[in-house]
């Protein structure tokens, strides 16, 4: 892009215009100035187009991903001109505002804003940018588009509770089965594992122990305080831990230390399991699912804990911050969505996305027994009440669990009556696939993917016993879970896999054989030629990655085995495409006793906290106005450099070709503290002045009015020095301290003092008859600089300061020549292009926009000079105190 800037005032003082337009220029003006708002002129014909785009980041180097980072629609954009003229879009569903050769703006060199509106604002931040190749640019920049040149600005946006480092890992509970050994309970494994462990790879890190905390399901990670919390789980013939099933644990997940108590969920387990006799565990046979603890989720800012009440059907939270939690700060009911019976609703998952808590759940039809009352539902919780976005039925076809039936390929009614036990029965193993939404992960996109857990699994097991009285047959069962994608179009609603624009992906071909009418996204989830459906219900996504991990059974290659399967969130590929490449086993048969039926709980992963980012800009403030206007020259080579809060030096760097400069960010040599106090240190002695008018040396810039005006982003911080090196300022910075945290306003704007103002003609009245005397005309239009303001807001007084501004440069043509270098001082500065192509009423484009920009900042416009050819326009206005 093209951040090349001139000095407006200087700009405005050479500007030329064909004599033809003075007429017209002035008559305008003159409108404007009274209140007359023109309507639509000509545009400035020659700029060219101007393309803002923003992105959706999600790593927080500054450097676009352009296979990873997503379209952000919503985004507020203002573009400004030097006038003061500007226009403002929102990004829509490509990201972008596109500005073809405005006819409100003129003088083709602009300022480009970015803010974030509600509701994006409660969880989107300016994402950190660099001046790297590719990278993204401030939310305030500045383009040149002149002349029928074309720029882009693409900035980045970001919620930093998407970030992870690279070397994340995942976390999964894992369940000890009726006569088995597994003496985990809670495993670590990095992202990266693959293959069967420990044959092909290494196993998983054991951080709790079924001793510790028994058996257990939801997961939540703690950034702030690397732990995890653990929720316990009714599960038929696996045992709570010691703390019981209302128990809610947290894991340090550094091997700092044991498991401990966290806090309970009150109410949440009444039912006793037959620890005397737990590989039959009888009493326990209707439990599962309505009892005990299902999902847990952490608030994006670390503060909250929530945890599903299965049993009373409540969302309970704790303080999270402390080492436990004595009592909910809140218990709420999750009501009924519409299910067929109040009863019949079954929350489970749960996961904070966005600043907002998705619940997951099902309608069971377990009081009418019928499949078309089974549905799953998510709906958002915003702190005071609960909205149904997803509410689907579950009566699809699906691949088939094991061999064939009714009940093999479809999501089943919530029932475990001991009557009917035996319908359930497929040979010598039991199917009933009875759907819990048990967990939600989102893509980048925001779509949904819905991991669903078979309830039946934990009512049966594999080798426990019957629960009927009597009988004592050892029986196994084959798990039915699923994982689907709800796709979020790019307006927010929500579309099921296989509806609408949501892709079906399953193919004959890659779908391991299960009927071709069978719609799904990920078809990845089966294994060679015996089971259509092997997913577990529990999913998590990385943000920064391609693949969607599930918990599975049979992962890999070994059978009735359990571990995760990654799947392709592009395809839906998955361990049945290729085991050993996208299947990682952990749990062997002969190690944890669940087989098929699922030995596993939810899955986490580590996030973390993002680095902060401090920047971004050194220009030259040509009206010493204070304020980064449009069209100012943007200084490269000044050296920048980071002291701490002792003065020393920690980073060091130079303005890029736009300016820029910036401290921080992932990948940084040098991170910031969160919060810490450092000084930025401004050495502009070193920097290029070759864009600057005249070219002075940079030994003499000095810095200009610091804090002028009402947006930080806009003004100077640095105090001018007084003694030492007048061209070497210091602006003190307090980092970010939230993770993640970007401030970019930390700026230097430096200008060249005039002590001699030249002498100059008085200015000529215009000679055309039809305009009205503009008033207040400044005393000497060919000496604009003011001198400093005493004030330290000058642009909320500008009848104190004129500021001259080029309104009528709709130009274009001829490139400005380079400055001349200087045969004296003051040297003769950049001419700004004329516009001989300009159509007519060219120059009452900008004119007509001083209208519509509103009469009251047009406080005063304009002494009009003629003579030698030149013809020069002054426009005083009042500047917005504040951008929005
Ligand atoms: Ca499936
Ligand atoms: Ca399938
Ligand atoms: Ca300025
Ligand atoms: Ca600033």
């Amino acid at each position: 892009m093209n951040r090349t800037g001139r000095d407006a005032r200087r700009a405005a003082r050479r500007l030329v215009e064909p004599p033809a337009r003075v007429a017209l220029s002035v008559l305008l003006l003159a409108g404007g100035a009274v209140g007359v708002t023109a309507g639509p002129a000509a545009a400035a014909a020659t700029d060219g187009t101007l393309t803002v785009e923003v992105l959706r980041d999600f790593f927080g180097t500054g450097v676009v991903n352009a296979a990873m980072d997503v379209p952000q629609r919503g985004m507020r954009v203002k573009v400004s001109d030097p006038a003061g003229h500007s226009v403002t879009g929102v990004t829509d569903v490509t990201g972008k505002v596109v500005t073809p050769g405005s006819t409100e703006l003129s003088g083709g060199r602009y300022r480009v804003d970015v803010s974030i509106p509600a509701p994006y604002s409660d969880h989107l931040r300016a994402a950190p940018a660099s001046t790297q190749e590719n990278h993204f640019d401030s939310f305030t920049s500045f383009v040149d588009v002149s002349d029928g040149k074309d720029a882009s600005v693409v900035t980045g946006v970001w919620n930093p509770a998407d970030y992870t480092l690279p070397d994340s890992r995942y976390f999964v509970p894992v369940h000890n089965g009726p006569g088995a050994t597994d003496d985990r309970a809670l495993v670590a494994f990095g992202t990266e594992a693959r293959g069967t462990c420990p044959t092909d790879v290494a196993c998983p890190a054991t951080l709790a122990t079924q001793d510790q905390v028994g058996t257990t399901f939801g997961l939540a990670y703690d950034t702030d305080r690397t732990r995890l919390f653990q929720g316990a789980f009714a599960r038929r013939y696996a045992p709570y831990g010691p703390q019981g099933g209302d128990a809610i644990y947290t894991v340090p997940v550094d091997g700092s230390g044991t498991p401990r108590l966290f806090a309970r969920v009150p109410d949440a387990a009444v039912t006793p399991h037959d620890t005397a006799n737990i590989i039959k565990d009888a009493g326990f046979t209707d439990v599962p699912g309505k009892e005990s603890i299902g999902g847990l989720a952490l608030s994006e800012d670390g503060s909250t804990l929530y945890a599903v009440n299965l049993r009373t059907r409540a969302l309970v939270s704790f303080d999270a911050t402390g080492a436990t939690a004595a009592a909910p700060k809140a218990t709420v009911p999750i009501p009924d969505p519409g299910c067929a019976s109040p009863g019949d609703w079954r929350p489970f998952g749960l996961q904070a996305h966005d600043g907002t808590l998705y619940v997951g759940g099902v309608c069971s039809a377990e009081s009418t027994q019928q499949r078309s009352d089974l549905k799953a539902v998510v709906a958002t919780y915003d702190g005071e009440r609960f909205s149904t976005v997803l509410s689907h039925p579950l009566t699809y076809e699906r691949g088939t669990v094991y061999g064939s039936g009714d009940k093999a390929t479809h999501w089943n009614p919530w029932n475990t009556g001991l009557d009917s036990w035996d319908d359930r029965r497929s040979g010598n193993v039991y199917i009933d696939p009875q759907p819990e939404l048990a967990s939600l992960a989102f893509a980048r996109d925001g779509s949904m993917i819905l991991g669903f857990r078979d309830r039946f699994m934990d009512v049966l097991s594999w080798g426990g016993l019957d629960p009927r009285p009597g009988n004592d047959t050892p029986q196994s069962g084959m798990s039915g879970g699923d994982i689907t994608m709800v796709c979020a179009t790019p307006t927010g609603e929500y579309q099921w896999e296989g509806t609408g624009s949501c892709p079906n992906h399953a193919t004959p071909a890659n779908n391991g054989g299960q009927p071709a009418d069978v719609v799904e996204y990920f078809p990845g989830d089966f294994y060679a030629n015996a089971h259509k459906e092997t997913a577990l219900g529990s999913v998590a996504y990385i943000p920064q990655q391609q693949w969607v991990v599930s918990t599975e059974f049979d992962p890999v290659v070994d059978v009735a085995t359990s571990g995760t399967g990654y799947f392709d969130i592009a395809t839906g590929e998955g361990p049945g495409n290729n085991p050993k490449a996208n299947g990682y086993q952990f749990v062997s048969r002969d190690q944890g006793g669940f087989g098929k039926a699922g030995g596993l709980g939810d899955i986490a992963y580590a996030a973390a906290n993002a680095p902060v980012q401090i920047g971004n800009v050194v220009w030259f403030d040509g009206d010493h106005n204070g304020i980064q206007d449009p069209g100012h020259v943007l200084l490269p080579g000044a050296t920048v450099s980071l002291l701490d809060a002792d003065g020393a030096q920690v980073a060091t760097t130079r303005t890029d070709a736009a300016g820029e400069y910036y401290f921080g960010g992932v990948g940084a040599a040098y991170e910031l503290t969160p919060g810490a106090k450092y000084t930025v240190e401004f050495d502009v002695c070193t920097a290029d002045t070759g864009q600057v008018p005249g070219q002075p040396p940079a030994s003499e810039l000095r810095f200009t009015l610091p804090r002028a005006g009402a947006d930080r982003a806009h003004d100077s911080d640095v105090t001018p020095p007084t003694t030492g090196p007048l061209c070497n300022g210091q602006a003190p910075v307090t980092a970010p301290d939230k993770p993640g945290g970007v401030d970019h306003t930390i700026d230097a704007g430096v200008y060249i003092p005039e002590e001699t103002p030249a002498p100059t003609p008085t200015p000529t009245p215009t000679p055309t008859t039809s305009a009205p005397t503009p008033t207040p005309t400044p005393t000497d239009p060919s000496s604009p600089a003011p001198t400093p303001t005493p004030t330290s807001t000058p642009t909320l007084t500008p009848t104190s300061t004129p500021t001259p501004t080029p309104t009528q440069s709709a130009s274009s043509a001829p490139p400005p020549p380079a400055p001349e270098p200087p045969a004296a001082s003051p040297p003769p500065p950049a001419v700004p292009p004329a516009n001989p192509h300009a159509p007519a009423g060219g120059g009452g484009g900008s004119l007509a926009n001083t209208g519509t920009s509103g009469p009251a900042e047009m406080l005063g416009a304009a002494g009009l000079l003629v003579g030698a050819g030149l013809v020069i326009a002054y426009v005083t206005r009042n500047r917005r105190t504040r951008h929005h």
